[in-house]
């Protein structure tokens, strides 16, 4: 099977499709934005996640087209929804990028092409580079973030506490949200441990002026831990699994 045959056509054929997770504001309980999450519902071999394909696409190079599929669709569609929904937003779009995507030469050129094609306001786009990602290369990562920077977009650190971020690099490393892995927060209960990591996580966070969002969160219990750590943001099953853009659609009409 020809992974980068397949991949290409998935996207001519319409079989990858972006679903977005709401992310919630926890001092007032409003939609602050949507995570894009890529879905491949493949004609034969059915749905396959993307733990598998992102794999498979960074080792065929089959990577850029898809994060430049990902990210112009995801763009155009935040452009919609702002415009139909201007009592609730504007919303921002986190759009995750791969280590490969971030090392790319033309990334810089990629986001602006998306910007300016669908003419989405620059600080509207977040980008989410995972915490090891970054850490692999603090030095070329520091650099790629100030490009990016420049555009006005904003940065999201992902998957935060399961790296090793040097502190003195997270000072100097222009980003605008932390974002607390999942398996620290849904252990919170059970784990005092994680649970005093989660605080010290946003207490780093509001020390650096920092936006910090808990992902995973699944209970009751864990949305007041967080509400009593002073958690800013929230995103996870509990208010909303990853949703179609039709289904993004009529939560949104019926918030109104
Ligand atoms: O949605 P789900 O939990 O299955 O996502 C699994 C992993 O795939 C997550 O780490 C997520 O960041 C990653 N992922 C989902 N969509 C994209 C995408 O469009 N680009 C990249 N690079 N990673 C993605
Ligand atoms: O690595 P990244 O944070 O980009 O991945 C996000 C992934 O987490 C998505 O695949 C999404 O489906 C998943 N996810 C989102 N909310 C929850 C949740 O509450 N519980 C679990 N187990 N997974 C979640
Ligand atoms: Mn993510
Ligand atoms: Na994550």
């Amino acid at each position: 099977l020809d992974v980068e045959t397949d991949l290409r056509r998935a996207l001519e054929r319409h079989e990858m499709v972006l679903n977005y997770q709401p992310i919630v504001s926890l001092s007032d309980g409003r939609i602050r934005g949507f995570e894009a999450l890529a879905r491949w519902h493949h004609a034969e071999r059915g749905d396959i996640p993307p733990s598998e394909f992102i794999p498979l696409a960074e080792e065929t190079g089959m990577i850029v087209e898809l994060g430049q599929w990902v990210l112009r669709n995801a763009c155009a569609q935040m452009v919609e929804w702002n415009r139909d929904f201007t009592d609730q937003g504007p919303f921002e779009i986190s759009v995750n990028l791969s280590g490969r995507q971030f090392t790319q030469l033309d990334l810089v050129r990629m986001v602006t092409n998306s910007l300016e094609g669908t003419g989405l306001q620059a600080n509207c786009l977040k980008l989410e580079i995972t915490e090891s990602a970054l850490m692999e290369n603090a030095q070329r990562s520091a650099q790629m973030l100030r490009h990016l920077k420049e555009l006005d977009i904003k940065v999201c650190v992902d998957d935060f506490g399961t790296g090793y971020s040097s502190l003195s690099y997270l000072h100097t490393f222009p980003i605008d949200t932390l974002k607390i892995d999942k398996s620290f927060v849904q252990d919170m209960g059970r784990n005092r441990h994680n649970l005093e990591i989660v605080r010290t996580i946003a207490l780093l966070a509001q020390n650096l002026r920092l936006d910090v969002i808990a992902e995973g969160v699944e209970t009751p219990e864990q949305l007041a831990q967080l509400r009593a750590i002073g958690c800013g943001y929230a995103q996870g099953f509990l208010f909303s699994r990853p949703l179609t853009t039709e289904n993004v659609r009529r939560l949104l009409a019926e918030n109104r």
